[in-house]
């Protein structure tokens, strides 16, 4: 089904669709678990055992962002956003789990972070949720309460809730379309969004390098570059 065919619409974006703007992606030969242990970086129990390595490995990953621009596969998601206000078409959502802001800088204007957010962290002691591009150590105060020893990255680590997921499920239970973009299908809960789509009566696309774990979940698959094949399902 091309984009423009329906009304309320939920689209998922992971890894790939950055892949060429730079960003690693984690499962592909060479990835960022290639090189790296997700159990030491990860998990909240790595974050209490060695807070010095998971800020490293997050402030080099924000320096990698820094430097990155988004590419046409961005550029074509916030140009669908921009048909479906100007047409009224029914409701528009675009969860990413990556935490990089490639889909804010292409132009999408309402994107839900579901694994949080790269360029912000928050304070353990007061709650305070601010946005940054400096580094962070363990010895970095809060700009709010001044403790030090209380900041950790704002992404979700395994073992941890990931972020909106009322408003995903709710938009899964009434779109018509459902579109996974550059995701391994290997994570949960996003990993089963397209079984609740698909629940609701929803026509199901995955866009990717080449088929994920859930991949014959899916009506329709298209596999190429995502800044090939976003444009052309999206146009
Ligand atoms: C291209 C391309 C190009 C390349 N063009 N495409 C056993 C069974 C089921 C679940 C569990 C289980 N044991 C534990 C769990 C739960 C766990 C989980 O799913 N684990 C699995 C590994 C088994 N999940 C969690 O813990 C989550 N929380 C949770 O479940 O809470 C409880 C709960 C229960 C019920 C309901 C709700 C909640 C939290 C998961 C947190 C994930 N965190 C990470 C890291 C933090 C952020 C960061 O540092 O960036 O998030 S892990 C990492 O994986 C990151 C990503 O967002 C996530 C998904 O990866 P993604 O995007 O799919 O990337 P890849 O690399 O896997 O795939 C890239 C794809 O792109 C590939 O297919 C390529 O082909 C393609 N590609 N180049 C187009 N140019």
């Amino acid at each position: 089904m091309n984009a423009r065919a329906a009304r309320n619409i939920v689209i998922l974006t992971g890894a790939g669709i950055s892949a060429e703007s730079g960003l690693g992606t984690f499962r592909d030969k060479g990835g960022i678990w290639d090189k790296f242990d997700w159990q030491k970086l990860a998990t909240p129990e790595a974050f209490a055992a060695d807070p010095e390595s998971v800020h490293a490995f997050y402030n080099a990953r924000r320096d990698n962002l820094l430097a990155a621009e988004p590419n046409d596969a961005h550029r074509a998601l916030a140009a669908l956003e921009l048909i479906w206000q100007a047409e009224e078409r029914g409701s528009f959502l675009l969860v990413t789990q990556n935490i990089d802001d490639l889909h804010a800088r292409g132009g999408s204007n309402a994107v839900l972070h579901m694994h949080g957010e790269l360029l912000k962290s928050r304070c353990n002691h007061c709650s305070h949720l601010f946005e940054h591009e400096h580094a962070i150590t363990p010895d970095s105060p809060c700009p709010s309460c001044g403790r030090a020893g209380g900041l950790r990255p704002h992404v979700v680590w395994f073992g941890e809730m990931p972020l909106g997921l009322d408003t995903i499920y709710e938009a899964l239970s009434a779109c018509g379309l459902f579109v996974a973009i550059g995701t391994s299908g290997t994570v949960y809960p996003a990993a089963g969004f397209v079984t609740e789509a698909k629940a609701a009566g929803a026509w199901t696309v995955e866009l990717s390098l080449e088929p994920g774990e859930v991949s014959t979940l899916f009506d329709e698959r298209h596999y190429g570059p995502a800044t090939k094949i976003v444009p052309d399902w999206a146009g």
